[in-house]
């Protein structure tokens, strides 16, 4: 008699301070693009959750927003207000760190997370940074007496390194519980809003230091006609400046990150895309609550 399988099912948030990574682990972990990154901090503005299924487990990941000690503004205080709701009603905690610096948000957010009554990992990232892994020991051995972790993984979200090993084990705490999501999907976000996202990322990528902060990015239209997905999208600044300058001379920049974007985008749908981009000024919508609901930052409880 063949025994009939049973489905397990775990959540998990992933947290961690700006640009530690989180969501390169994330992608990495799902094997496919679904939340942005860059060399910036602050990227990831909004929960995106991953799934990821293996044979009758079905693992759910929670990325959030970089947590941020001294939140400044209405959008940060969102942002970390994410990061709250997204440890509620999980299954695991992971903790993500950068190998190479430890700092005061880490030890601040290693305190904070031991008040989740649940399995809590300290994920060590970017492990193919460190010259010398012998230095790692120390800095583990004084987390781990002061912090109690139930396991640490030092792994490199860049190239996979150690990640099976970090997912069989999360799959081992997998309750029998029915699936939350269909198989075969690997986000919950839809896809226009992971476009929006893509194109957030080329702004992220592309621009100076300052003013991907003020971007937000609207998906207009999402229509599939014949075999051609067909986007139009409102890149809103802040500035009449900021726009010039998304713009670039002779509109080269603008070019250029439609173009990336639109491949990424294409990549994700597996269908051709035709996107068209305008650039709009919108006073301090950062500040602006209802902006910021429309904009999608809001509470997600
Ligand atoms: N060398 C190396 N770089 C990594 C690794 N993982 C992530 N990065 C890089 O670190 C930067 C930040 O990555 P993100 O995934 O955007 O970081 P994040 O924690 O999601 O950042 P926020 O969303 O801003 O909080 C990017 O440039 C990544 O390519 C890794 O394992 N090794
Ligand atoms: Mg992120």
């Amino acid at each position: 008699m063949s025994s009939r399988s049973i489905s397990r099912c775990a959540v998990f948030a992933i947290v961690g301070r700006p640009n530690v990574g989180k969501s390169t682990l994330l992608n990495r972990m799902v094997g496919q693009k679904i939340s942005i990154t860059s060399r910036k901090p602050q990227t990831t503005r909004y929960q995106v959750n991953g799934i990821l299924q293996r044979g009758e487990v079905q693992l759910v990941f929670a990325d959030t927003p970089g947590w941020q000690r001294q939140p400044q503004g209405r959008l940060h205080k969102l942002m970390n207000q994410q990061i709250e709701h997204a440890t509620h009603e999980i299954d695991g905690l992971l903790l993500v760190i950068d190998a190479t610096q430890w700092r005061t948000e880490d030890e601040a957010l290693a305190g904070s997370v031991q008040s989740f009554d649940g399995p809590k990992y300290l994920v060590i990232n970017k492990m193919d940074k460190l010259n010398r892994r012998e230095g790692l020991l120390p800095l583990i051995e004084s987390i781990a007496a002061r912090f109690p972790f139930d396991a640490v993984y030092p792994v490199c979200a860049l190239n996979g390194d150690n990640l099976e090993v970090l997912l069989d084990e999360l799959a081992a705490t997998a309750p029998e519980r029915p699936y939350m999501f269909d198989p075969d999907q690997v986000t919950d976000r839809p896809e226009r809003f992971v476009a929006a996202e893509m194109i957030r990322e080329k702004l992220a990528r592309q621009l100076g230091a300052e003013l991907p902060y003020a971007t937000h990015v609207v998906i207009d239209t999402f229509e599939e006609r014949d075999a051609v997905t067909h986007i139009d999208a409102t890149i809103w600044v802040e500035k009449p400046g900021q726009k010039a300058i998304v713009i670039g001379s002779g509109g080269q920049r603008i070019k250029q990150i439609g173009t990336a974007a639109r491949l990424d985008i294409e990549k994700m749908l597996g269908r051709k895309v035709f996107l068209k981009t305008w650039v709009k000024v919108k006073g301090k919508w950062t500040e602006d609550p209802a902006t910021l609901e429309v904009f999608g930052a809001r509470d997600r409880g």
